[in-house]
């Protein structure tokens, strides 16, 4: 353990079991944060190590200029082909998770795998419009077949460019073509880009970025992008939904099982499967009083938002969750898992399951993911947790805070809530923004991390924005920490926003921060943003629309591939900690200066929180001012279109529609 005061977490509840913890000589990821220095020359991207003739550190008075590693690679070529290397990993973990959803997809169409059905046929519909297959007439299930088919060659394809680009506002694919960071296929990008950075190929730093740039695209607009949508044709397109957060979602008489990681095909079957009869009988006779399922990370976002699981929190939470002692099993498919739970989870009943072909960790139970029978999968995984449930003890911190919240905006909901089914568009949150009512818009995202006071920097971002009229969005991480402080409700408008805001969060029910899902679903952001951009009156093109987009507390590789697409779509985006090329003003320089005269977007590393805030005021101000928009003012507002309310809403809602008319199901 270590002997100094260390950062942890800013929610009480976490900081309760941290404390818990401590004085039980159980360490966690607060701890090692605070053991483990992270070493300054790798921090700032100066130590080459992809050949064997280093590791290099080119480190020194004058580094920039003189400093090279064995090869002669100088300190701009090693910062960004380290840079890139992250984009190239950040791009394949969400896109390998895309080409599973899209296989899945396949083999549902097919009848390979009988336990899913085409959820959302109008989504389907959707989709196979914009990839320009013919659907009407045809069976479903032939259309989900060509859809799915569609999107695996944006895999592997070598020329041209992935579909999606087309869905872009024409200015931004023109600026993507004339830069020659159009993404042709999402595997050759990626391929690409660990050839250019292994030893003695690309050795120009605005070069290599420029093709860094080119991969991120494939993840945005290719595999985050297929991700989201295939998992609302098969799930279910998100609609808001009550559920709840933190810790104190876990219950004492009930078994407690948990889903963590970002698959969610699995997940969903978990969801079916606890609630039948069959089971909670089975746990009835274990002395249960039933089946509880919670979720963490970004499968807890996937099945909060199609059916209400409460979440307990987002990644520096899952040793906390097993820490509370209630956890009979926790079931882990890919991506964001520590490996420190299997250890942890020794020293309490807990059993961790692992659950994907492609990720073990020692000391779990590995109970694979059947994919031509995953309800069997789910049904071995809640028999486990039901077993174990008479095995559990009375250690463990209880702790019993938890937050009500609304979650589920998708960008097909966004577009109902302003106008109802038939008549829904951007046109009020454009003339809000024109008026001055709403001063921008913030994705707020990315990780938590054990490094700075964890969820905090969230925290106090979401506050102050939407204080300033800064109407917010959110996904991963970022929308747990909001959910756990009891951010994501409409009383927080009510309690923080400026007037403008508070206002618009009024006359349409909903909460000042829009919980849009897991981290692949920032892909919606780009999808609202293009509709912003066709509906007139701000910008024409993604770039110059007062949007900022603000990581503060990222630590994962696939954090910066969206950092890089968004910044490559033309959204200045600022992220938190150390710079990870900050040893180079170079590199800086590129990703900054250069990415925001060629895509009107720009990355920056900002640590300090105030200053992250102020940055992104300015530029959203300056956006204003360039579209020449009315001077934001608080409390002051130009005419604008009368939103629609809930009540006019209802008026002009057939009584036969779903929301938007979506999730209408056919098997
Ligand atoms: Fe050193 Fe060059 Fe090898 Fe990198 S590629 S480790 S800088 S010799
Ligand atoms: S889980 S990538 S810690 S957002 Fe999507 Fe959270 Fe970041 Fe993982």
């Amino acid at each position: 353990m270590s002997n100094h005061k260390p950062i942890h977490s800013a929610g009480s509840s976490a900081e309760e079991i941290i404390q818990w913890g401590e004085a039980h000589e159980m360490e966690t990821c607060f701890d090692r944060a605070q053991k483990l220095k992270p070493c300054p020359v790798g921090e700032t991207g100066a130590c080459c190590k992809v050949c064997h003739m280093g590791p290099c550190r080119l480190i020194g008075k004058n580094a920039e200029e003189e400093a090279t590693g064995v090869c002669g690679a100088s300190l701009a070529t090693v910062a960004a082909r380290n840079f890139v290397r992250m984009i190239a990993a950040g791009t394949a973990a969400h896109s390998d998770h895309a080409r599973d959803m899209a296989n899945t997809l396949l083999a549902t169409a097919t009848g390979e795998v009988k336990d899913f059905k085409i959820t959302d046929v109008r989504k389907l519909y959707k989709v196979a419009g914009i990839l320009e297959i013919e659907f009407e007439g045809r069976p479903v299930n032939d259309v989900a077949k060509d859809v799915a088919e569609t999107f695996l060659q944006d895999f592997g394809r070598q020329n041209g460019e992935i579909n999606y680009c087309r869905r872009a506002p024409k200015k931004t694919q023109e600026r993507w073509r004339k830069y020659g960071i159009a993404p042709r296929g999402i595997d050759r990008e990626v391929v690409e880009a660990m050839h250019r950075t292994n030893i003695g190929v690309d050795h120009d730093a605005d070069h290599l970025l420029t093709h860094g740039l080119r991969t991120a695209l494939a993840d945005g607009w290719g595999g985050c992008m297929i991700s989201t949508d295939v998992t609302d044709i098969l799930f279910g397109t998100p609609q808001p939904i009550k559920a709840e957060a933190s810790f104190g979602i876990f219950k004492e008489d009930e078994v407690n099982l948990v889903v963590h990681g970002h698959e969610p095909t699995l997940a969903e079957l978990i969801v079916d499967v606890v609630s039948t009869d069959e089971m909670i009988e089975y746990a009835k006779s274990k002395g249960a009083k039933g089946i509880n399922l919670g979720g963490m990370c970004c499968t807890a976002n996937e099945v909060l938002m199609r059916h209400g699981i409460p979440t307990a929190g987002g990644f520096t939470n899952q040793e906390l969750g097993i820490m509370t002692g209630l956890i009979d099993a926790l079931s882990v498919d890919v991506q964001c898992i520590m490996p420190a739970i299997a250890k942890l989870s020794k020293k309490f009943h807990t059993k961790i399951i692992t659950t994907s072909p492609k990720a073990m960790i020692p000391g779990a139970v590995h109970i694979e993911h059947d994919e031509h029978h995953p309800r069997q999968t789910a049904e071995t995984i809640v028999r486990l947790a039901i077993d174990n449930f008479p095995n559990r003890t009375t250690t463990g911190s209880h702790v019993t805070q938890k937050f009500p919240l609304i979650g589920g905006f998708s960008d097909e909901y966004i577009e109902y809530m302003q106008g109802g089914k038939w008549r829904g568009s951007y046109r009020p949150l454009n003339d809000a923004i024109m008026a001055g009512r709403v001063r921008g818009v913030v994705g707020l995202a990315g990780c938590d991390n054990p490094r700075v006071q964890s969820t905090g920097l969230h925290k106090y971002l979401a506050v102050e924005l939407i204080k300033n009229d800064v109407l917010i969005v959110s996904t991963g991480c970022g929308s747990a920490a909001c959910g756990s402080a009891g951010f994501l409700t409409p009383e927080m408008a009510l309690e923080n926003a400026g007037p403008g805001l508070r206002e618009v969060c009024e006359a349409i029910g909903i909460p000042p921060i829009l919980h849009l899902g897991a981290c692949v679903d920032n892909s919606r952001i780009l999808t609202i943003a293009t509709a912003m951009a066709a509906e007139g009156g701000l910008s024409d093109e993604i770039g110059g629309m007062p949007a900022v987009g603000i990581a503060p507390e990222w630590m994962s590789e696939k954090a910066i591939a969206i950092g890089c697409y968004f910044a490559a779509s033309g959204v200045p985006c600022i992220f938190g900690g150390e710079s990870p090329v900050g040893a180079s003003k170079e590199v800086t320089r590129v990703m900054t200066e250069v990415w925001m005269e060629r895509y009107m977007g720009a990355l920056h590393f900002e640590p300090d929180p105030e200053k992250m805030l102020a940055m992104a005021l300015d530029y959203i101000d300056k956006a204003r001012e360039r579209l020449k928009l009315r001077k934001y003012e608080p409390g002051k507002f130009g005419a604008e279109r009368v939103l629609m309310d809930m009540a006019a809403r209802r008026e002009i809602k057939p009584a036969h529609a779903g929301v938007g008319g979506i999730n209408e199901s056919e098997s």
